[in-house]
This record gives structure tokens, C-alpha cells and sequence, in this order.
């Protein structure tokens, strides 16, 4: 029998170091609001990611939320329909209308040169998402923003230990939510951060994660509960150290899918070299088109799963043709985004996958 393969699995520190962190929280007998763990692990990324203003979360979705509420919006969001839900959700819950933007076709982030043909006078913002951690075209991006006086926020939730332009990914927009959830290249089981520059943020978004709460005879706002307890950020702090190792095998690991499928006509690599950027190695994608190959997606998909290789179809459906949303957004051309939604499949890739199980995924790919 074949030993199952899932398309990720949790970078965990060695034990002893998180029972040693554990023993600290003991002692505190502190578990939430604010404790020494948190503390220390919001100051520990700053200085990661070389920022002002850190603000963490439960999760990486409350984290956009309370990010779309603090940022006072109104009207619509120009955003992507490649992406995980969570993106479309947090506009929606905030009373907002998503507009959906076509992505690019050369790495599937929004397709800048199509913003601008969507603002209107309802627009206030544009939230788009650094997907795979492919960055953004951040530049162009931030133009955009500026000259239609739009916020920019990113989902980056995908994105940590990437880098731009000699600088961290979280440097660029008005905001980004990065998720440090267990399915991600760094983990404290759940959780998010939320990164700035705007320091006047800090106090409202520390308020919307504690019931909107100022003090303890001050409640100024409607919150959530999104606070970050003292064993997720011990989490982090252990996984934090070995990040950039785990970077390094994932890149190996693509380095290993790469040379493995290259030559494998009708299946396309995301081909990330060009940009200019430090890449986290987070997905690894490929698009299937089955006018080429003979075999579609979805039956790659269900041959890799006969053999205990569990694949993801990340992102499909398109939000826009999700039963959540269809009725209401579906009404949109967006035949980019379509293509690949169609035809996307996510490889395993994470920092304990052995070279012989990439070999053995390429082999049954090659043998289709
Ligand atoms: N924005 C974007 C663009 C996002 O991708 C996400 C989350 C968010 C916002 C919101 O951030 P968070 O609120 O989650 O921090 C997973 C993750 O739950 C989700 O975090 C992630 N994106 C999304 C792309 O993937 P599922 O439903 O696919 O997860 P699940 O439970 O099927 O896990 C995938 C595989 O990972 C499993 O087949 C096995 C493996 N696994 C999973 C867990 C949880 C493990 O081996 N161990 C584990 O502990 O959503």
C-alpha cells in the first residue's frame, strides 16, 4: 500500500522547543489577551519583516476583515476571482461589493491593465492577492491607487518570506493580511498578521479584535473576538527559526518538479524566474490542457488519488461560478481566470515531502 501524499503538511518545530515555550505559558498562567508570547512574537516579525506596525489575529481571514473594516470603506472593491474565498468573504461581510477583476495569465494575479476600466465613483478600494506568493504587480498597483484615490490591500496570506525589489512583500499598500494558518509555508496553527505603515491603524485594529474594546469601562466599536492566543504565537516564535531552511527545501522541491515536467507537453508550470523577486516556493501549479495532453484535470486529479497522492484543484471554482456566488456575480467575463480555474491543479509540495515521492507524483503525471 502506498503511503498517502497530501498537497501539504505543517512545518512542526522539534518538540522539546515547543514544550519548552509551553512550559513558559505555564508558568505565566496567561493563555490570551495579549500575553508574553504575543507579544514577543509581534516584535519578532516586525523585525522579520523589517515593519513599523504588526497587528496578529486568530486567523488570516478575521485579520482581513477587521483590515476592510478599520480602513473605513464603502461602495465596491475592484478584487480577484482567483483566489480562495476567504478574499470575497471579507468585502462581503463588510457590506461591500465585490468587483471582479480578470488575473494574468503569465502568474494569475490580477491583471492591472484592466483595473482601471472598472473604477467608478462607488470604487473605494482595490484587494487584491500576491497568489502561489506570486507578488502583485505592486508598482503599477500602487499608481493606480494613488490616482484614483483608492486603498490597496493585499491578501498576501500566501506570501510570507517573499520578497520584492530587495524588500519584504508586507512593504507595499495601505495594508497586508498574511495567514499563518498550519497549510502554510510558516505556521502557528492558525493565525494572521496584518501589516502597515500608517501607525494611526494600530489603535483601531487592536480595538476590532477585542469586541471593539478600549478599556475596561470603554467599549468604542463593534468587534470581533480575533486575538491570538499564547500557543499559536509559541508556535510561530519555534517556527519562525527554521523558516528559511524550510524555503530552501520547498525550492528544491520545485527545482526537482521543474526539471521533472518540463519536457511534459500540455502541462504548465507556473514560471516564476523572470520577476524580480524572493520567491517562498508556497505552490506548486500546474495547468492541465487537455487539448494537448489527452487527458483532462480532473482525470490526472483522480489518477493521482488511486494512488493516495491527494492533489488540490486551489482555486476551483472561480468565486464568481461558486454557489455562494454565482447568482449574484456570476454575470461577469473573465475568460482568463476561467481557463485556469478549469485546468489548475496543486502538486504537494511541503518541506518534509521526500524526493522519491516528487518522483514518484512526476512519474504518474508522465505516465498518463
Ligand atoms: N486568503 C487566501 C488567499 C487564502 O488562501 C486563505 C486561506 C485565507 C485568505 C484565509 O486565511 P486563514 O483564515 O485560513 O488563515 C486551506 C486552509 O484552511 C486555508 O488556510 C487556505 N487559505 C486554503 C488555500 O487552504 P482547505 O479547506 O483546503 O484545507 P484542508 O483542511 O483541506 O487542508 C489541506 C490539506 O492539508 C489536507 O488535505 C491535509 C493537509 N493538512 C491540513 C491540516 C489543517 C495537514 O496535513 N495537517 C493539518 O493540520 O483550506
Amino acid at each position: 500500500m502506498n503511503k498517502k501524499i497530501f498537497v501539504t503538511k505543517p512545518s512542526m518545530p522539534p518538540l522539546q522547543e515547543y514544550v519548552e515555550q509551553l512550559k513558559i505559558i505555564w508558568n505565566n498562567e496567561w493563555l490570551t489577551n495579549n500575553g508574553i508570547m504575543h507579544n514577543t512574537f509581534e516584535d519578532e516579525l516586525k523585525s522579520y519583516l523589517q515593519v513599523d506596525y504588526t497587528t496578529l489575529y486568530v486567523n488570516g481571514h478575521l485579520a482581513l476583515d477587521c483590515a476592510i473594516k478599520a480602513l473605513n470603506l464603502n461602495g465596491e472593491v475592484i478584487t480577484t476571482p482567483f483566489t480562495f474565498v476567504s478574499t470575497t468573504h471579507a468585502i462581503v461581510m463588510n457590506g461591500l461589493t465585490p468587483v471582479f477583476c480578470d488575473i494574468k495569465m503569465e502568474d494569475y494575479t490580477i491583471d492591472e491593465n484592466k483595473i482601471e476600466s472598472l473604477i467608478n465613483e462607488k470604487t473605494t478600494a482595490i484587494l487584491a492577492v500576491h497568489v502561489y506568493g506570486c507578488p502583485c504587480n505592486v508598482e503599477v498597483l500602487e499608481k493606480i491607487a494613488r490616482k484614483h484615490q483608492l486603498k490597496l490591500i493585499y491578501d498576501a496570506a500566501h506570501a510570507f518570506g517573499v520578497g520584492i525589489n530587495g524588500k519584504s512583500i508586507a512593504s507595499y499598500g495601505d495594508i497586508s493580511m498574511f495567514s499563518f494558518h498550519a497549510t502554510k509555508v510558516f505556521n502557528s496553527i492558525e493565525g494572521g498578521a496584518l501589516v502597515y505603515e500608517d501607525g494611526s491603524l494600530q489603535k483601531r485594529l487592536n480595538q476590532l479584535k477585542n469586541f471593539g474594546i478600549e478599556g475596561p469601562e470603554e467599549i468604542v466599536d463593534t468587534g470581533f473576538n480575533a486575538k491570538m492566543n499564547e500557543f499559536s504565537a509559541a508556535m510561530g516564535l519555534c517556527n519562525l527559526k527554521y523558516l528559511k531552511e524550510d524555503i530552501e527545501i520547498r525550492k528544491h522541491i520545485t527545482m526537482l518538479y521543474n526539471e521533472s515536467l518540463s519536457d511534459c507537453v500540455g502541462i504548465k508550470i507556473l514560471d516564476t524566474q523572470k520577476q524580480n523577486y524572493t520567491q517562498n516556493y508556497a505552490y506548486f501549479p500546474i495547468l492541465v490542457d487537455h487539448t494537448v495532453t489527452g487527458f483532462t484535470r480532473d482525470e490526472l486529479f483522480n489518477k493521482l488519488l488511486n494512488n493516495d497522492i491527494f492533489t488540490r484543484k486551489y482555486f476551483y471554482p472561480l468565486i464568481t461560478k461558486s454557489e455562494c456566488y454565482h447568482l449574484k456575480y456570476g454575470n461577469v467575463y473573465l475568460p482568463v481566470a476561467d481557463y485556469v480555474s478549469e485546468r489548475v491543479l496543486t502538486l504537494p509540495i511541503y518541506a518534509s515531502l521526500d524526493d522519491n515521492d516528487v518522483e514518484r507524483i512526476c512519474n504518474i503525471i508522465k505516465a498518463m
